[in-house]
């Protein structure tokens, strides 16, 4: 059954680089996602350990931190059916080679160190994350939207 979520959506380093901001911020909007967060912080090693505290052992881990932290980040929350599930299916599969086209990472990226986006893999990671990136809490409001598809 399809249920209302929020998913947090972290554009990585290399998608600000790139300007991809605008395109990947059009496909949630365009797909009907609401968004509810949105900041752009250059985060700490500190900060992004946390954030990955999961992989902490894997060899990648050091390389993986060094480039979250080379540059600002945008951090969102988007809110809708099933967001954090479809959420991950726009992203498209971790290593872009295997990503499919017509997802983000399928039409942008090549390689898994430089993947563009990250998509909460859970409700409950969500819930993790959103804190974690927005302990000031983040707005309510009603879309209009809502009453049409809910
Ligand atoms: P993310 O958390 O960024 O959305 O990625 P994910 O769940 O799809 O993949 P995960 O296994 O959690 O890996 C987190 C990020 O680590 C980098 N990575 N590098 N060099 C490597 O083999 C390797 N494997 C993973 C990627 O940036 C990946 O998104």
């Amino acid at each position: 059954m399809s249920k209302f979520e929020q998913t947090y959506i972290m554009i990585k380093p290399d998608g600000v680089q790139r300007n991809l901001v605008g395109a990947i911020i059009a496909r949630f909007e365009q797909r009907g996602f609401k968004l509810v967060a949105l900041k752009m912080v250059h985060a700490t090693p500190e900060h992004l350990e946390k954030h990955y505290e999961d992989l902490k052992g894997k060899p990648f881990f050091p390389g993986l931190i060094k480039y979250m932290a080379s540059g600002p980040v945008v951090a969102m929350v988007w809110e809708g059916l099933d967001a954090v599930k479809t959420g991950r299916s726009m992203l498209g599969a971790t290593n872009p080679l295997a990503s499919a086209p017509g997802t983000i990472r399928g039409d942008y990226a090549l390689a898994v160190g430089r993947n563009i986006a990250h998509g909460s893999d859970s409700v409950e990671s969500a819930k993790k994350e959103i804190a974690h990136w927005f302990p000031e809490g983040i707005v309510q409001y009603r879309s209009l939207l809502e009453d049409v598809i809910f």
